[in-house]
């Protein structure tokens, strides 16, 4: 195992990060901004290095800054956690050029499933089933265009090989609005993503988000953890996240799970990972894949009793998976509700000092937080503060414990969503479960 380790996070996921290590004996380098001297990860860390400026593009996204000071530390390794670098090829190859372990995936994989449309294609070689489509970069030939269109139906959406996400797609409806449509992707991939590559997929339009979670080790085995609903989104903005799925049956997890660990066996995964799939009409269609640890890991945490974060450090150490396939179990429901610094009305950040916090309790749930008493959330990042995870014997049950819970928790000083949380708790649609990926905009009056 690792003497001592770099995470190049902060927030809620970087004191994650340090729990796993300090569980196994793992010191820890916080590097942080100059506006983060503060989080609590940084003070309980054996080592503090700060790397730059508040703004991202000058710390968490400074590559040579990170490298310097897994250096001045004496480090192995590098912890990503989501965002920021978690999903560079370059940073990776970077890390491993320099003499350190990355925590995640080869440069090549990342590389890989960063292009869309490669990832599709190994997807398809891997026998997992994806959205119908050309699955090779759009031509610039009109008239090939509108016979793609057409012999896939519409609606069809285009979107850029560099995105994902939610950037960089747009819907077509009709063949009038194909060739400028295709125009404009191409155009603001181009700049957004330095890529102009599209291509086109037929537009599932009520579908839910199920995605798979996967860990593969360096000695060719692969398992999977089932899976997790997202489909309460804003703006492509999780929102609520749970496991397993409502209405998934044993033989659907079973079938798609062991085709994901299959598939990373076929590709040479290693760490952890998450295929993201459409699911319509009792349907898989597979999106893309992440190759990194999710912000919503802790709901597959709470139904299999299993660490992810843990096993991403072993495996990262060239340990092998400390658990077989038929070893994992599913235990109850768990939900996630993502607690945000904003308006619950306007969704606008509302960054700021809490003058008091009170973490909730009690059976079945978990606060995964870095905020306490006195923290100024800084205006420089992603608003989100914590995640708030009730697990229960079932599904109702683990709502209750979530409403308990929503109840329990005091946040001052700052706007949260802590309303539109128990509106969505409280919501009969809600309760019934299953809602697809469109429901809660249109709960919002967006759509
Ligand atoms: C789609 C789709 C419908 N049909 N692809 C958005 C994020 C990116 N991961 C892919 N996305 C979508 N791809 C086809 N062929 C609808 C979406 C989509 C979506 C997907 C998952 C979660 C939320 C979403 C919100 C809007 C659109």
């Amino acid at each position: 195992m690792f003497d001592k380790i770099v995470i190049a996070n902060r927030g809620e996921i970087a004191l994650r990060i340090l729990r796993a290590c300090r569980e196994l004996g793992i010191k820890v380098v916080a590097v942080h901004s100059e506006a983060d001297r503060d989080l609590k990860h940084v003070r309980l860390a054996d080592e503090s290095v700060c790397i730059g400026p508040a703004p991202s593009i000058d710390s968490y996204l400074n590559i040579p800054a990170i490298i310097s000071a897994a250096e001045v530390t004496d480090a192995e390794a590098i912890h990503p956690g989501y965002g920021f670098l978690s999903e560079n090829a370059d940073f990776s190859e970077k890390v491993k050029q320099s003499g350190f372990v990355f925590i995640g995936p080869n440069p090549d994989t990342i590389r890989m499933m960063g292009d869309k449309i490669s990832a599709k294609n190994a997807m398809i070689a891997a026998g997992i089933p994806c959205v119908p489509g050309n699955n090779d970069p759009l031509s610039d030939n009109p008239k090939k265009n509108v016979k793609l269109a057409q012999e896939i139906g519409y609606p069809v959406i285009i979107k850029a090989a560099g995105g994902g996400g939610g950037r960089g797609m747009r819907t077509v409806h009709t063949e009038a609005a194909l060739l400028n449509a295709i125009n404009m992707t191409k155009a603001e991939a181009a700049t957004a993503f330095n890529n102009s590559t599209v291509y086109m997929e037929k537009f599932l339009e009520n579908p839910r988000h199920i995605e798979f979670q996967v860990l593969a080790d360096a000695h060719g085995n692969a398992i999977h953890l089932g899976e997790r609903d997202c489909s309460m989104q804003r703006r492509h903005q999780k929102v609520v996240e749970e496991a397993p799925a409502p209405g998934i049956t044993d033989e659907q997890r079973q079938q798609m799970g062991e085709r994901c660990a299959k598939a990373c066996i076929d590709i040479g995964y290693l760490g952890a990972g998450t295929f993201e799939f459409l699911y319509e009409k009792g349907e898989f269609f597979f999106i893309e894949m992440n190759t990194r640890v999710q912000v919503e890991h802790p709901v597959t945490e709470m139904i299999t009793g299993f660490d992810i974060v843990k096993e991403q450090l072993r495996i990262a150490a060239g340990m092998p998976l400390s658990i077989k396939q038929d070893e994992v179990k599913f235990t109850g429901h768990a939900i996630e509700c993502r607690l945000n610094a904003e308006d619950p009305k306007t969704f606008m950040p509302c960054p700021g000092t809490i003058e008091q916090f009170h973490m909730p309790g009690g059976p079945g749930i978990r606060c995964e937080t870095h905020i306490y008493n006195g923290y100024r959330v800084p205006p420089y990042y992603d608003s989100m503060i914590g995640k708030l995870i009730a697990h229960g014997e079932d599904r109702t049950s683990a709502i209750a414990r979530m409403n308990t819970a929503l109840s329990e928790i005091i946040i001052d000083g700052i706007k949260t969503n802590i309303p539109l949380q128990q509106d969505i708790m409280n919501d009969a649609a809600f309760a019934a479960g299953g809602q697809n990926i469109h429901y809660l905009e249109k709960k919002l009056g967006i759509v």
